[in-house]
């Protein structure tokens, strides 16, 4: 299988700064909590680190409302301590992949406080969106767009001299004032900042909500029958070419992005060959524990994909869904934004075998495979964590009605017995989220060397993946399988089977075990159960993709 260029078949492990490691006992995770632990991540085998945004910011999104896109936070550490990073996760073979956030800023920085200093006619204004209120008085919002964490999309201004001014446009939080991406300056600012980061050795860059940027600058409402007036608009494909063009005057620099789209050819779109290298899968990630809706989004991805000629990308968990051990051990496994299902009753056992199963499936799929922090340590969503304590916006900005984010987000279990699990060193302050006591049977210490536990599976999984020439990108060719299991090759004699139905099957095709996500059964395949194996085919260049 094609292993070049890296982003093609990379094992990426998603880092969230807060929550990773703190080394200065302020209970935030940080840089150098990052570099204490980064033998956790050479030992896990993954070829690549993306780090969610570590830029200065007042956190009203937990840093994705960035006020300096070219420096870091003091809460995190600084920027000389990034780039030992760099340097550091180089030296063991891990690549390094930055957070770029161009759809809004922090309303602190300097070109929004410019704006809101400058008054009406600043010509800072035209690198947002201000427009004037509807309504005699101005009154009325501009538009009445629903923003993505729910709620309005427009704030009002107060001039200089007291009076109410115009309204300006924040697709997520207020304090997340939209660029206006018909400006050139907007456009210079962001490839001069791909540069920076391209400068000091990053590898990568993800795209943050890839596809909002380009609005309709009219301001119609939403109307099922009517173009979307910021989702997806054609425009958005012209600023990715500009930014493929600098990531090429670089070598092996990826560009990856966050594009929530459900229409998997307009999805394609974005990864034309002058366009971005790779887009995160949430087809897959939304999709049911179920045979055949699986076989279909791998089905649609994998089609969707040939003709662009990009690598598909399998994402199971990020840090702003529901974790996927939760999802899979619900009675509806899917997983949407409108329907969070928080308190829905959850057999946590029954989803961690699905999600051993699951890793097994999505690591040994053509293309790279994404794990999001703790996902390798088999943690669940925090669902009790008191409301008063919450600090995500998308609580409040729902009205109260989506749970918010933070249940995926509570710093991780290192060792020991207590929380916070040597998450921030003796006599800290306690960790930002509070940790489940339990966690003390899933912290990397208590796991590593029980070859029965997530973690070891997930080193075994990625060490047999990178020594496989077969895995990482290339083709797949469905076996026939009863119903409700899952059978492929991926050629030179690799095969994956995993068994969704309630029962035990025997197994559609034979050969050496190299790996599985759980106890087999007297050479039946257990219901939820993944496995591995060496076949007898032979060693024969890719076939089609389409099997029996
Ligand atoms: O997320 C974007 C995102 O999740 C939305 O576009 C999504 O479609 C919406 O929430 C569903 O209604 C990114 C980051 O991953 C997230 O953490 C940030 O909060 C967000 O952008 C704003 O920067
Ligand atoms: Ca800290």
């Amino acid at each position: 299988a094609d292993r070049s260029p890296w982003w093609r078949g990379a094992v990426i492990y998603q880092v969230y700064p807060r929550s990773f490691a703190d080394g200065n006992g302020d209970g935030i995770g940080d840089i150098a909590g990052i570099r204490s632990r980064l033998n956790h991540l050479s030992a896990l085998g993954v070829d690549a680190i993306w780090f969610s945004p570590w830029y200065p910011s007042p956190m009203a999104d937990a840093g994705y409302d960035v006020s300096d896109y070219r420096d870091i936070d003091p809460v995190f550490g600084t920027l000389a301590e990034v780039e030992a990073l760099i340097a550091e996760a180089h030296t063991l073979g891990i690549r390094t992949i930055v957070d770029v956030v161009p759809n809004h800023c922090s309303d602190a920085h300097p070109w929004f406080q410019a704006a809101l200093a400058g008054g009406p006619g600043a010509p800072e204004r035209d690198l947002f969106w201000f427009r004037p209120g509807r309504g005699p008085n101005g009154d009325e919002r501009p538009t009445d767009w629903i923003g993505e964490f729910g709620g309005e999309t427009w704030t009002r201004t107060t001039n200089p001299d007291g009076t109410p001014g115009d309204w300006y446009l924040h697709l997520f939080a207020p304090q997340q004032p939209d660029f206006n991406w018909d400006h050139p300056r907007v456009r210079e600012e962001f490839e001069d900042i791909l540069r920076f980061w391209f400068d000091r050795g990053v590898d990568g860059i993800r795209i943050d909500s890839a596809g909002l940027l380009v609005k309709d600058g009219t301001l119609p409402e939403v109307r099922e029958d009517q173009p979307h007036p910021f989702h997806d608009l054609d425009g958005v494909h012209d600023i990715y070419r500009g930014w493929r063009r600098v990531a090429d005057e670089y070598a092996d620099r990826a560009l990856i992005g966050e594009v929530w789209l459900p229409d998997r050819q307009r999805f394609a779109n974005y990864l034309r060959p002058d366009e971005l290298h790779a887009a995160f899968n949430f087809d897959f990630l939304g999709c049911a524990w179920d045979a055949a809706a699986l076989r279909e989004s791998i089905d649609g991805t994998l089609s969707a994909h040939a003709p662009v000629d990009a690598p598909a990308t399998w994402v199971l968990s990020n840090h702003d869904v529901t974790r996927h051990i939760t999802r899979y051990g619900r009675a509806d496994t899917r997983f949407s934004f409108a329907a969070k299902r928080e308190g829905t009753p959850t057999d946590l056992e029954l989803g961690t075998r699905r999600a051993r199963a699951a890793a097994l499936l999505s690591l040994s799929l053509p293309g790279a495979a994404y794990v999001y922090q703790g996902e390798e340590l088999g943690l669940y969503e925090v669902e009790d964590i008191p409301y008063a304590m919450r600090q995500d916006p998308m609580w409040e900005r729902s009205g109260r009605i989506d749970p918010g984010r933070d249940g995926c987000r509570v710093p991780l279990p290192w060792a020991g017995d207590e929380p916070p699990f040597e998450f921030s060193p003796e006599g800290a302050a306690a960790p930002w989220l509070p940790q489940p006591a339990d966690w003390k049977e899933r912290t990397a210490s208590a796991q590593t060397g029980d070859s029965a536990s997530m973690l070891e599976l997930y080193r075994a999984a990625i060490q047999a993946r990178k020594a496989d020439p077969a895995l990482g990108d290339g083709e797949l060719t469905w076996l026939p399988a009863p119903d409700g299991v899952l059978a492929f090759s991926r050629g030179g004699g690799f095969t994956c089977l995993v068994n969704l139905s309630p029962a035990p099957v025997p197994m559609p095709a034979q050969g050496e075990l190299l790996l599985a996500s759980g106890p087999l059964d007297d050479g039946l395949l257990p219901s939820d159960t993944a496995v591995w194996l060496r076949t007898a085919e032979s060693t024969d260049g890719p076939r089609a993709a389409d099997g029996p």
